[in-house]
C-alpha cells in the first residue's frame, strides 16, 4: 500500500538487521510469506531466525502505528503538525535550562535504535550542557560492563561467537540463551554440546536452556556469590588452580587464597539452595577443563550486588587460566540489537564515544576539536537515578525508543515521577504506556524503515538497510533527532545537519578509537569487529590474549562477600524472580501487538513450585493474587517443579499484569542496576 505521497508500507527485500536481541541476525523480508526471513548474515551464516525475526515486519505494516506528532492539550494527547510538535519542545526545554540549569535535562537514548541515532542523541545531551544520557544497558549489563571493564579493561565479551565452540565446558549463570539468544544458542552452542561439550547451567528455574544441561544448579535468586566462592574454593583446594597462568597473568592469589580459607563448601551450598556434591562436580568440571566458556545474563547481573556477582565469576575465570584463549573466557550475552552500541558511541553518563571518561579533560578536549563543543566534564545521572530525581532536580526528560512506565523498576513510583516532570519528549512508533505520561509525542520510523548501523553481542558493527517508508506523516528517528536538535542548539558550530547515516557514522569513527578506520563501504554486507586496529581486516577476535584490555600484562583478583537481597523474606513469603520467554521482547511494545506471537504466548502466568502451590491451597490454572508493599497483580497459577522451592517466577512483557509494580528499587552501588531478579511477595488465591 502506498499514501498520497507515493510512501509505501509494503517492504521491498534488502540485507537488514533483525530488531529484537543482541544477536544480531541478518533479517530481510519474504514477499513469498509476508514475514522476515534470514539471510546469510556474518552471525546466522545459514539465513537461521527465530520466531521474534519472522514476526518483525508485523509493526511496519501495523494500522496502529503512530503516524503524527500528538501534543498535551487540556490533559489529552492530541495530533498536531511537526513545527507545533518541535516548537513546544524547543521552548519548553530553553524554559527548563533557563531556569534550572542544562542537568535539569535528561536524556533515554535507545538500545533499541542505530549507532548513528544513539550518537547524535548523546551529542545533543552534551551539546545542550548535561551528561545526564543513558540507555537501558544500565538495566541490563551495567554491573557487568563496571565489573570487566575494572578488572580486564573492557566490558564485552571476551570472546566470538566463533571460537566459543572450542570449550569442553560451558558455564552458564543466570542467562537463558535457548530462550533469550536462540540462534546464538542453537547455532554456536547446542552444536558444540552435541560434539560432547558439557553444559553447567546455574539457575532458579529449569527452563529450555537446563534441557540441554548435563549439570542443574538451581540457585536461590540473590545467592551467587556464596556458590561461586565455594566454586573457587573446590578448585583451590583440590589443585585446580592454574599456577602458570596465574604468575604470569594474575594478581591477588594469596589474598584470595586466605579469603577463600573460611568458606565451607558444604554451608554456601546450603545456603545457595543447591547440593553440596553437584556445586563440587560443577567446580571440577570447570577447574579441570582445558578450556572453559562462561556466559553470564541477568541472574547475574539485575541485583544491588550484581557487580560483585561478576567479580565472584571473573574470580573463577582468572584462577583457572581461562582467559585470552580460544574457547574460554568472561561473555555477557548483550540485550538488545543495539545496547553494546549504544554504550560504544557515549549513550552512557560518566563516559563519552569509545569510552573514554567524561573527567579526563584530553578526552573532552579531542570531542570538542570534532564538535566545537565541549561535553561538561561531570558525570550525569543514570536512569532509575534520573527517574528518581524527576520534578525535583530533573524536570525535563525527553526519552526516546524505550518504555520505563513498564520496565523500569517500582511502576508505582515511575509513574508519579513521569507526572512529576514539567516536560515529558517520547519519541517511539505507539502511544506506549510511558508516552502516555508525554507532553509531546514524536512518531518514529521502526527498524525496517531506516538505515544505519548496530553493534551485536560479539562486537560486530553491521548495517541495516531501509525496506520501507515510514507511515502517514511519521519520520525516520535521524531525522527526528536532527530537527529537534538544530531547534535546541541554536547558534553552536555542532553539527546535526548530516545528509544521512553514513555521514554521521564518518563523524563518529573519528571520535570514537574503537571503531576507528570503520567504514560503510567496509561493513559492506559483513561486519567490522571492535576494536578496529589499522593492521587488521576484520578486528582483534579473542581479547586480552597478550595483555589485558587495561594494558596491563596482569589482571587483580577481587575477593567479594555474600550480601544479602534487599528485601527481607518473611515468613509466608516467597522470592519473586522476573526474566523472558522466546515469543516476546522486554516491554512488549511490539510483541504484544503481534498476532503471531500472541497466538505463542497470550499472556503471563506465575510458575509456582507444587509444594509452595500446595501450601497455599493453588491448584494448577487457579487466578492468585501476588503482592508485597509497593503493589499488586492478578495473575494465573503454572504449578510447576521447574521453578525452586521458594522461588515464583513471572515474566516483564505486559503491561498488565506489571509485575515491575512489585520490583524494588534499590540499586547496585557501583552499576545503578536495580534488584528485578528478587523481591519478596506473598501468592495467595484471589479472592
Ligand atoms: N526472547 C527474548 N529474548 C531477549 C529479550 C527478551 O525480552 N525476550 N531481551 C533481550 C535483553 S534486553 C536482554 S538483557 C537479554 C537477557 O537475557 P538473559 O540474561 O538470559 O535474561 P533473563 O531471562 O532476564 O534472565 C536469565 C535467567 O536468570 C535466571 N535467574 C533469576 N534470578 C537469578 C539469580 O539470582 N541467579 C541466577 N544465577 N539466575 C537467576 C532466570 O530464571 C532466567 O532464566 O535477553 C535479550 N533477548
Ligand atoms: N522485572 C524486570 N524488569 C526489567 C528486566 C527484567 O529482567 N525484569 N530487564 C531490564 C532490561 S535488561 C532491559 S534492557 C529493559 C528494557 O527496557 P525498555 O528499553 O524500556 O524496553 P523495550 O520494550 O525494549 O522498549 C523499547 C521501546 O522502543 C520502541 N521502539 C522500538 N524500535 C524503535 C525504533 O526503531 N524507533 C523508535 N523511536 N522507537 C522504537 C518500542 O515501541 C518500545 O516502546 O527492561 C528492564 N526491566
Ligand atoms: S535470535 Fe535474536 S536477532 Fe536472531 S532472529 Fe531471533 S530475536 Fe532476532
Ligand atoms: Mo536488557
Amino acid at each position: 500500500m502506498s499514501d498520497s505521497e507515493g510512501r509505501s508500507q509494503t517492504p521491498t527485500p534488502a540485507k537488514s538487521v533483525c530488531p529484537f536481541c543482541g544477536v544480531g541476525c541478518g533479517l530481510t523480508y519474504s514477499e513469498a510469506s509476508g514475514k522476515g526471513t534470514g539471510w546469510q548474515a556474518p552471525v546466522n551464516t545459514k539465513g537461521e531466525i527465530c520466531p521474534k525475526g519472522a514476526a518483525a515486519f508485523e509493526p511496519v505494516t501495523d494500522d496502529d502505528r503512530l503516524e503524527q506528532p500528538l501534543v498535551r492539550e487540556n490533559g489529552h494527547l492530541v495530533t498536531a503538525p511537526w513545527d507545533e510538535a518541535l516548537g513546544r519542545i524547543a521552548t519548553a526545554f530553553a524554559d527548563i535550562v533557563e531556569e534550572h540549569g542544562p542537568d535539569a535535562l535528561t536524556f533515554f537514548a535507545s538500545s533499541n535504535c542505530t549507532n548513528e541515532e544513539n550518537y547524535l542523541f548523546q551529542k545533543l545531551a552534551r551539546v545542550l550542557g548535561t551528561n545526564s544520557v543513558d540507555n537501558c544497558a544500565r538495566l541490563c549489563h551495567s554491573s557487568t560492563v563496571a565489573a570487566m571493564s575494572e578488572r580486564l579493561g573492557a566490558g564485552a565479551m571476551t570472546n566470538t561467537l566463533d571460537d566459543l565452540g572450542e570449550a569442553d565446558v560451558f558455564l552458564a549463570c543466570g542467562a537463558n540463551p535457548a530462550e533469550q539468544h536462540p540462534v546464538i544458542f542453537r547455532s554456536y552452542l547446542l552444536p558444540a554440546i552435541r560434539d560432547g561439550t558439557t553444559l553447567i547451567h546455574v539457575d532458579p528455574r529449569a527452563n529450555d536452556t537446563t534441557d540441554a544441561a548435563d549439570l542443574h544448579l538451581p540457585v536461590t535468586p540473590g545467592y551467587d556469590i556464596p556458590l561461586l566462592n565455594a566454586m573457587a574454593k573446590v578448585i583451590v583446594d583440590e589443585g585446580l588452580v592454574d599456577e602458570a597462568f596465574c604468575d604470569e597473568r594474575v594478581e591477588g592469589l594469596d589474598t584470595l587464597r586466605e579469603h577463600l580459607a573460611d568458606v565451607d563448601v558444604a554451608a554456601n551450598a546450603e545456603l545457595a539452595g543447591v547440593d553440596p556434591d553437584a556445586l563440587r562436580e560443577a567446580a571440577r568440571l570447570y577447574g579441570e577443563a582445558d578450556r572453559a566458556a562462561a556466559f553470564t545474563g541477568m541472574g547475574m547481573s539485575q541485583h544491588h550486588c550484581g557487580t560483585d556477582n561478576v567479580h565472584a565469576l571473573l574470580n573463577l575465570a582468572l584462577v583457572t587460566g581461562n582467559v585470552g584463549r580460544r574457547g574460554t573466557g568472561v561473555n555477557p550475552l548483550r540485550g538488545q540489537n543495539n545496547v553494546q552500541g549504544a554504550g560504544d558511541v557515549g549513550a552512557l553518563p560518566s563516559v563519552l564515544p569509545g569510552y573514554a571518561d567524561v573527567t579526563d579533560g584530553a578526552a573532552r578536549a579531542a570531542v570538542a576539536e570534532e564538535w566545537g563543543v565541549e561535553p561538561p566534564a561531570e558525570p550525569g545521572l543514570t536512569e532509575v537515578e534520573a527517574t528518581h530525581a524527576a520534578g525535583d532536580a530533573v524536570r525535563g526528560a525527553y526519552v526516546f525508543g524505550e518504555n520505563p512506565a513498564i520496565t523500569e523498576p517500582n511502576s508505582g513510583r515511575v509513574a508519579d515521577a513521569l507526572d512529576a516532570l514539567d516536560f515529558l519528549v517520547v519519541q517511539d512508533l505507539y502511544v506506549t504506556e510511558t508516552a502516555e505520561h508525554a507532553d509531546v509525542v514524536l512518531p518514529g520510523s521502526a527498524w525496517a524503515e531506516k538505515g544505519g548501523t548496530v553493534t551485536n553481542t560479539d562486537r560486530q558493527v553491521m548495517r541495516m538497510r531501509p525496506m520501507a517508508d515510514p507511515p502517514g506523516d511519521a519520520r525516520r528517528d535521524l531525522d527526528i533527532i536532527q530537527s529537534v536538535a538544530r531547534r535546541l542548539v541554536g547558534e553552536t558550530p555542532a553539527r546535526f545537519d548530516h545528509d544521512g547515516p553514513e555521514a554521521v557514522f564518518d563523524e563518529l569513527t573519528r571520535v570514537n578509537d574503537l571503531y576507528a578506520g570503520m567504514s560503510y563501504d567496509g561493513i559492506g554486507e559483513g561486519s567490522q569487529r571492535w576494536p578496529f586496529p589499522a593492521d587488521a581486516d576484520e578486528g582483534v577476535g579473542v581479547l586480552h590474549e597478550d595483555s589485558f584490555a587495561t594494558g596491563e600484562r596482569t589482571a587483580p583478583l577481587a575477593p567479594v562477600d555474600h550480601v544479602p537481597p534487599a528485601d527481607d523474606l518473611g515468613d509466608d513469603e516467597l522470592v519473586l524472580t522476573t526474566g523472558r520467554v522466546l515469543q516476546h521482547f522486554n516491554s512488549g511494545a511490539l510483541t504484544r501487538r503481534s498476532g503471531t506471537l500472541m497466538k505463542m504466548r497470550g499472556e503471563d502466568v506465575v510458575e509456582i513450585h507444587p509444594e509452595d502451590a500446595a501450601e497455599r491451597d493453588i491448584a494448577d490454572g487457579d487466578t492468585v493474587e501476588v503482592a508485597n508493599g509497593r503493589g499488586s497483580v492478578t495473575v494465573e497459577a503454572t504449578v510447576t517443579p521447574r521453578t525452586t522451592r521458594g522461588t515464583v517466577f513471572m515474566t516483564f512483557h505486559y503491561a498488565d499484569p506489571l509485575v515491575n509494580s512489585l520490583t524494588g528499587d534499590t540499586l547496585d552501588p557501583v552499576a545503578k542496576i536495580p534488584e528485578y531478579k528478587h523481591s519478596a511477595v506473598r501468592v495467595v488465591p484471589a479472592t
